[in-house]
């Protein structure tokens, strides 16, 4: 049985992650609707990666005999001044989720919750690839994104990230429907 402060605090952290679908899912619709299809590829796969965390999240409630209970959603940016921009943003947005993981991690062990720290070192891992990876495109973003070329070669190279097998958000898994 999990302790009611943990089931909150999980609760609280399967909100962020489906916050995070949501704000990359935004970001999608933003890029291709700039004509930039490489990063809103990208940001689709980012949003079908959220999910999957929400979902963990959600089942080790549910495996541990905790209520599940989804709050309304946080609306995020729809707009964003520049894909600069939005590639900082996301930077950002990563820092704050490393920042929940890490008091989930420091409610865990006060709690001495033992069963939930494999998952949030699970996550906490997770967090060095996801900031890194943003990171790294914010950064490139700033050296480039000021020539068109530059944007051109970066959509072009954002745009070979691959989906996972059978993700509902690949437009190739509904084409044919
Ligand atoms: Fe769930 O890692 Fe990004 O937000």
């Amino acid at each position: 049985m999990i302790s009611e402060r943990m089931t909150q605090a999980i609760n609280e952290q399967i909100k962020n992650e489906l916050e995070s679908y949501y704000l990359y899912l935004s970001m999608a619709a933003y890029f291709h609707s700039a004509n930039l299809d490489g990063m809103g590829r990208w940001m689709r796969i980012q949003a079908h990666e959220e999910m999957v965390h929400a979902m963990k999240l959600l089942d080790h409630l549910l495996d541990r005999g905790g209520k599940v209970q989804l709050p309304d959603l946080k609306q995020h940016k729809t707009e964003w001044e520049s894909p600069l921009e939005a590639w900082q943003d996301a930077y950002k947005h990563e820092q704050f989720i490393t920042s929940k993981i890490n008091d989930l991690m420091d409610l865990a062990r006060e709690e001495k919750d033992y069963q939930a720290q494999p998952l949030l070192t699970w996550f906490i891992e997770e967090q060095i690839e996801e900031e890194a990876t943003s990171g790294k495109v914010a950064e490139e973003m700033a050296m480039v994104s000021d020539t068109k070329q530059g944007l051109f070669f970066m959509d072009r190279e954002l745009g070979q990230r691959a989906f996972p097998a059978n993700s509902p958000l690949d437009p190739a898994a509904y084409a044919a429907t």
